[in-house]
């Protein structure tokens, strides 16, 4: 049984304090697609940001799992931005409505170790070579450490924590618009949304119980953007404003900020089925204050809508 190809998100991000690694870490390895070597002096920058991306997620998670090999491809695609997404699914059982649920392939292979699409990479960034690539995105020379990120420059790091967000577990195959499948089979994502609708129209909330626990209720997706969280409301009106600065938010990038994986991004992989270690979690009233605290960071937004 196999599906469609993942969907690719259109956006990315985010980061951390990011400790030494783990000898428990999943390996990483970085492939570039890249056949004349046309940015090869890029290389190395783009391997270590991967690494010190993954390991801002991995860092969270109990286990294991230096056994477990996660390839990744690097493409150079004609993009504003950059994509990301896992390469394939893994199937996790049937759902009692009859929809069958699927992981995404490097959660799979985390947590079973078994790699669904063999020597094929199991995780695919897509790098934006319009500029973005070569005059956007600032690589650390430290990308485990804390350096300041230009206030004129988007932090490479966080842009690949972004994707691996959707990597792990922040994709699917649900309309983002009205929360319809195509077909018999929902994404571990999928199977936690549910629609509700407003004056605005409808809204697409996740309604996993750790995430609930973390924002205080079921978490407002980006309108048309559903592996993404919050609303800016500019637009529509749509709930989620307080979740701009979150590192899985679909409407806006900043300029001169190192992102961090936050509780919520943390819950709602638990709630996916991923092994993460949650601290205990903070009054809602809290961890919002600590949300809108890093929005204030910086003064550039991009703000787009997919
Ligand atoms: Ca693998
Ligand atoms: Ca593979």
């Amino acid at each position: 049984m196999r599906l469609p190809k993942n969907v690719l998100c259109a956006w990315l991000l985010a980061a951390a304090v990011v400790p030494a690694a783990a000898s428990t870490a999943p390996r990483i390895e970085v492939r570039f697609a890249d056949l004349s070597a046309t940015y090869s002096s890029y290389y190395a920058d783009l391997h270590n940001a991967t690494v010190a991306a993954a390991q801002a997620w991995t860092q969270h998670f109990a286990g294991d799992f230096s056994a477990i090999e996660l390839t990744v491809q690097i493409n150079f695609v004609d993009i504003s931005t950059a994509s990301g997404r896992s390469a394939s699914s893994g199937f996790v059982g049937l759902q009692a409505d009859g929809r069958s649920l699927w992981h995404q392939g490097a959660t799979h292979e985390l947590l079973t170790g078994m790699d669904i699409n063999g020597a094929a990479a199991d995780v695919e960034f897509n790098i934006g070579i319009n500029g973005y690539l070569q005059g956007e995105l600032w690589f650390d020379p430290d990308p485990l450490g804390l350096s300041a990120v230009p206030a004129d420059r988007t932090d490479a790091v966080s842009v690949l924590m972004h994707e691996w967000g959707h990597a792990w577990g922040f994709n699917g195959w649900m309309d983002g618009s009205t929360g319809q499948l195509p077909g018999d089979y929902a994404s571990t994502f999928d199977a936690q949304v549910t629609t509700v609708m407003g004056d605005a129209g409808p809204t697409l909330y996740f309604t996993g119980a750790a995430a609930a626990a973390v924002y205080g209720g079921a978490v407002p997706l980006t309108f048309g953007n559903h592996g993404h969280v919050g609303n800016s409301g500019t637009f529509d009106g749509r709930e989620g404003a307080s979740l701009m600065p979150d590192l899985m938010n679909g409407e806006v990038f900043y300029r001169g900020t190192r992102y961090e994986v936050s509780a919520l991004d943390l819950a709602m992989l638990s709630d996916m089925g991923l092994p993460v270690i949650l601290a205990a979690v903070p009054e809602p009233g809290s961890a919002l204050l600590l949300l809108a605290g890093l929005g204030g960071v910086g003064l550039w937004a991009r703000r787009r809508r997919v």
